[in-house]
């Protein structure tokens, strides 16, 4: 006795394929179309065996490469197994050979994100310490500002008492002359050490429409004092050098380059100690104009640091793979070009439909999915009447990155295809070639079953 499959009854041996179904699960008739909802085994000897729908069973049409779902004479089906099982064997030799280019390419990709990553690494540290001492430098300038900004009230606030004093002389005597008041005011900016020329007096008494930049700009015209020895320039200079190759050149990582970066470090060091001399000098002796420059350009700088930094850290934030293989996707998009629309997919950001004018958000990054063979975007545009856009990107093997395909199965619902080496797997490529082998063996029975 044979137990059917789900154990729910026993049959005998003749009972087998004896065109009447006696096991529910179909296991009794695996070669006739006895027990509905059964599956048909075709053995298929030259190519590979498959199952199929009983219904499908003597309904006129050959399924089966050996023909034998179609047994009851009504039509003749000729053995098409060895024919098929050749194509497939050179449609599977053609698959492994992208396998073989595409995995080697993969290995490139993996070996090429991680020393991007290394950089990006290297640089974000750099970048925490730069911003460390500008920090610092930036706090020291916009103490030295205050500094010459109080500076500058003092001055005014003179000038103003000397003004009253000019006013009330000439109240009290018409022969005070101007020459007189002039030489007041004059003593007050001698008080500086350098006096202003009369187009700068003439500035200030148009100054209260300055903004407070331009107001500390227009003090600073007013001396002309030694350098203070704070020279932005060169050090954006040593900075430029280390950074030289751009920043899609990433942070080097030679140890020359460390040692320019080291460098540039110093120099804000020195200069961080320039300041801190400053603070103790007299306001006469600063050079306003260098110190408002300074300011302006570390501020600047440092906004430019936090904003790298942030968007490093965002980056880095994201999952690209068990090998990180997809790291180099990061920053790039690949269009696809159907119908009226160009299709824009830029994955760990976003993927648009661009037609004309308009551009529509098709979903926005949310993460890769079945083991990093799909990726998907969601909550796009709306949908007039239906769901928020969304897509989903299938993942295969080929040798070069792009977009293939762009399908909308439902309204506003997206798939496309896109082809990387990054999807030519090692453990794939062993598979086919197990596959391959088998399936030789199969071709080679089908020919010793040809000849018999
Ligand atoms: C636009 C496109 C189409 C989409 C319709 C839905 O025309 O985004 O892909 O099907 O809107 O109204």
């Amino acid at each position: 006795m044979i137990k059917c499959k789900n154990g729910s009854k026993l049959f005998t041996k003749t009972q087998l394929n004896d065109d009447f179904c006696d096991c529910p699960d179909g296991t009794d008739e695996p070669g006739t179309s006895a027990c509905p909802g059964g599956k048909f085994y075709c053995k298929n000897v030259g190519h590979f065996p498959s199952l199929l729908y009983s219904s499908r069973v003597n309904d006129g049409i050959c399924d089966c490469c050996d023909g034998s779902d179609e047994y009851d004479g009504k039509v003749k089906c000729p053995n098409t197994c060895n024919k098929a099982g050749k194509v497939a064997i050179e449609s599977l030799k053609r698959k492994m050979e992208v396998y073989q280019e595409g995995v080697a390419l993969r290995k490139q990709e993996i070996e090429q994100a991680k020393r991007a990553i290394a950089r990006g690494k290297a640089e974000l540290s750099a970048l925490e310490k730069e911003r460390e001492a500008v920090g610092k430098l930036v706090s020291q300038l916009t103490e030295l500002v205050r500094k010459l900004e109080q500076g500058h009230q003092e001055n005014e606030d003179e000038m103003r008492g000397a003004q009253n004093e000019k006013v009330e002389n000439e109240k009290s005597g018409p022969e005070e002359n101007a020459d007189s008041q002039t030489s007041e005011v004059e003593k007050k900016w001698q008080s500086n050490e350098s006096p202003p020329d009369q187009n700068e007096k003439d500035g200030d008494e148009s100054s209260e429409g300055l903004s407070r930049e331009e107001l500390g700009q227009l003090v600073a015209s007013r001396w002309t004092g030694k350098k203070t020895g704070v020279q932005v320039k060169e050090i954006d200079q040593a900075k430029n050098d280390q950074e030289n190759g751009g920043r899609d050149a990433g942070y080097k990582e030679s140890e020359a380059d460390n040692a320019s970066h080291q460098s540039w470090l110093n120099k804000i060091q020195e200069t961080a100690q320039n300041f801190l001399n400053m603070f103790s000098a007299p306001v006469a002796n600063l050079d306003s104009n260098q110190i408002w420059k300074d300011y302006n350009d570390y501020t600047a700088k440092l906004s430019d640091i936090d904003s790298r930094i942030s968007s490093l850290t965002g980056k880095f934030k994201h999952d690209f793979g068990k090998e990180n293989e997809f790291y180099l996707f990061y920053d790039r998009c690949f269009e696809f070009e159907q119908d009226k629309y160009v299709y824009k997919v830029c994955p760990f950001k976003d993927a648009k439909q661009k037609g004309g004018n308009s551009e529509t958000l098709l979903g926005k990054w949310v993460e890769f999915g079945n083991s990093y063979r799909l990726m998907r975007f969601t909550d796009g545009d709306v949908c007039w009447n239906g769901p928020d856009r969304h897509l989903k990107v299938k993942l295969r093997c080929g040798l070069k990155t792009e977009l293939t395909g762009m399908d909308e199965p439902s309204r506003c619902e997206y798939a496309a295809l896109m082809y990387t080496p990054i999807l030519c797997l090692d453990e794939k490529l062993e598979e086919f070639k197990q596959k391959l082998e088998s399936m030789n063996q199969v071709q080679e029975q089908g020919l010793n079953h040809e000849e018999l």
